[in-house]
């Protein structure tokens, strides 16, 4: 239907075009004359490009309001607000400068088509006029950038400094697997020669931190926590993206990236706040890293924390317990990846 639409509309404009060119040699025969041509052609170009403007805006808004509801909810998290709060910034300068541009462009269009009885003024030019459109775009493109910069420092600041609940998100081919650090709040060292089918993160079991860490399927967080994410992955180039929370970090093999953030509301809370008891929280591959890409994704749950406490119980541990004295192949040189 909608390629049928499409076929419609291109044939459509080819038949005006050929119509058009058809009138143009009518009455170049006829010996109509050539200036009452022009102007006739003028005028309608004038009205096509002042059309363009209303039925353009009208669309446009008319789009905007029944797609706002489909964007993100409000921020999870205490730096998402800053993230929001600059995003508004944004909008605010690029829609005012969108309406004054286009409305002025053509509206001019239409106004000073040609005439015959007007002759326009001539000069060479203008550095007041210049100086003005120079130096405006610069004063407020340079805002702009500096309050980013300066919003994602605090961010990555905090990143650096916060102790929080450590947590590594292990990304591969197509899945998440997250990993809990335990009462100790360390993870035990991993590395890739150490992946078995029973040891899929290559967790290293000699490793004392390693003996109270968890892995889980999905990621469950305690509202009001600083959380820690310590980011690895297998294979390929992987991006954790959690947009409720206006988090997101690469996940680069042979590296560990990390982003720490602040859960400030449950799940149970945005289902009411969004009206939909089946909301959920959600952390997506931001890489097109394969061909299942699309559906890498892991369920986030964000909690009261007596709740994160109890489920922290029912999660399994990463080696059980006859495995943990397993003896460690010999690369205790590159046991501190996920450290
Ligand atoms: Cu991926």
């Amino acid at each position: 239907m909608n390629i049928l639409l499409i076929l419609a509309v291109v044939f459509g404009t080819l038949v005006l075009v050929r119509l058009a060119n058809v009138a143009a040699l009518a009455s170049k025969l006829s010996g109509e004359n050539e200036e009452a041509e022009q102007e006739s052609a003028n005028r309608w170009n004038s009205i096509g490009m002042i059309s363009f403007l209303i039925i353009g805006l009208i669309v446009m808004i008319y789009m905007m309001t029944q797609y706002l509801p489909l964007t993100l909810p409000k921020a999870a998290s205490e730096h998402g607000e800053a993230i929001d709060g600059l995003m508004k910034i944004n909008w605010i300068v690029l829609f005012v400068t969108f309406f004054i541009t286009q409305i002025l462009l053509f509206t001019f269009a239409f106004k000073y088509r040609y005439n015959k009885n007007r002759r326009s003024f001539y000069f060479h030019d203008n550095n007041k006029l210049e100086a003005i459109w120079t130096i405006i775009p610069t004063i407020i493109l340079a805002a702009l950038i500096t309050t980013g910069m300066k919003e994602w420092n605090d961010i990555t600041n905090k990143s650096a400094s916060m102790k929080g609940i450590v947590v590594q998100i292990y990304a591969k081919q197509f899945d998440f697997t997250v990993r809990y650090a335990g009462k100790d709040n360390k993870l035990g060292g991993s590395f890739f020669r150490r992946i078995t089918d029973t040891n899929p993160l290559g967790v290293d079991s000699s490793d004392a931190a390693t003996a109270d860490d968890m892995v889980a399927k999905e990621l469950v967080l305690p509202k009001g926590a600083e959380v820690q994410l310590m980011i690895n992955s297998r294979d390929v180039i992987h991006s954790v993206y959690l947009p409720h929370f206006r988090v997101q970090m690469n996940a680069v093999p042979g590296m560990t990236t990390r982003f720490a953030f602040k859960p400030t509301i449950t799940t149970a809370e945005m289902q009411k706040e969004t009206g939909n008891p089946k909301f959920q929280y959600v952390m997506l591959c931001n890489k097109i890293c394969g061909v299942a890409h699309y559906n890498m994704q892991m369920t986030v749950r964000i909690v009261e924390p007596a709740e994160y406490e109890e489920w922290l119980k029912t999660q399994s541990a990463v080696f059980p317990v006859e495995q943990a004295v397993a003896p460690a192949p010999a690369d205790s040189a590159a046991t501190s990846m996920a450290k």
